[in-house]
């Protein structure tokens, strides 16, 4: 987030997930909020506003959500409540569809060869640009004259690299430019910031994970989700016994030494 604020541009664009895996989350949307109006809900923001303020607790699954929930601000909770899940804006002549998963829908899986649905979306939307995110892939291609666009993550990369990733967009009049960048960071230091944090003392498995991740490039908070939903039948919801014992399992299989 720091180096964003390096670049010389004239607006922000926040493709949604801007908070919960991590701590700090009232801070990244006072700096979000004080820099632009450009900003989508992500799945994290929509499951967070949809929260009916009890199935979470006691549950050591939800942790990081209820952290989350419990640490928000008043004022950011009804910030991220206002936030679409898509919308158009207009710079200079040409139309941005922002997005987290799709306009449709803000789990919508997105990949540069999706073009059945860049078909749809021309059709039913018309505009120029169309920008997305939630898979942690980025691509940028161009598709019957309209460009399509997803700048990664500026946590996390799903491609292996340890990386921080996002773009800047360049419109001037008819020409469109887009720069993609790519930003080490130093796992030592995130590591080191995260083990301080509230946010791990609270939800030290999930963190486990989360530092991992980073050190890894490999997304391991994903890979245990679907290794627990294999062991439940899908069951997305298991107790803590069985969280408990399957966190362990796992770290032990991936040679993960518990933080
Ligand atoms: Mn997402």
């Amino acid at each position: 987030m720091n180096s964003l604020e390096n670049e010389k541009v004239d607006d922000y664009i926040f493709c949604g997930d801007m908070i919960t895996d991590g701590f700090e989350n009232n801070e990244v949307l006072d700096l979000i909020k004080n820099k632009t109006n450009n900003v989508v809900a992500g799945n994290r923001e929509v499951s967070l506003v949809n929260y009916d303020g009890s199935s979470w607790i006691n549950l050591r699954q939800w942790q990081p959500m209820l952290y989350v929930h419990n640490n928000l601000s008043k004022e950011n909770k009804k910030f991220i409540s206002s936030l679409p899940i898509f919308k158009i804006i207009k710079i200079e002549n040409k139309t941005i569809c922002i997005s987290h998963g799709s306009p449709y829908k803000d789990r919508d899986l997105v990949y540069s060869n999706s073009c059945e649905l860049f078909n749809k979306l021309i059709e039913d939307f018309g505009c120029d640009i169309y920008l997305f995110a939630h898979t942690h892939r980025p691509f940028y291609i161009q598709y019957r004259g309209k460009y399509f666009i997803n700048c990664g993550a500026v946590s996390l990369l799903a491609t292996g690299q340890l990386l921080s990733t996002y773009g800047i967009l360049t419109i001037d009049h008819e020409k469109i430019n887009y720069d993609y960048i790519e930003q080490s960071y130093s796992f030592e230091e995130l590591k080191t910031y995260f083990l301080k944090s509230d946010y791990y003392r609270s939800c030290g498995q999930w963190s486990n994970l989360l530092i991992y991740m980073l050190r890894d490039g490999f997304n391991y908070n994903c890979d245990f989700i679907a290794y627990l939903n294999e062991y439940s039948k899908g069951n997305n919801q298991v107790n803590n016994e069985i969280w408990n014992e399957k966190f362990k399992e796992y770290m032990k299989i991936k040679k993960l030494k518990i933080l």
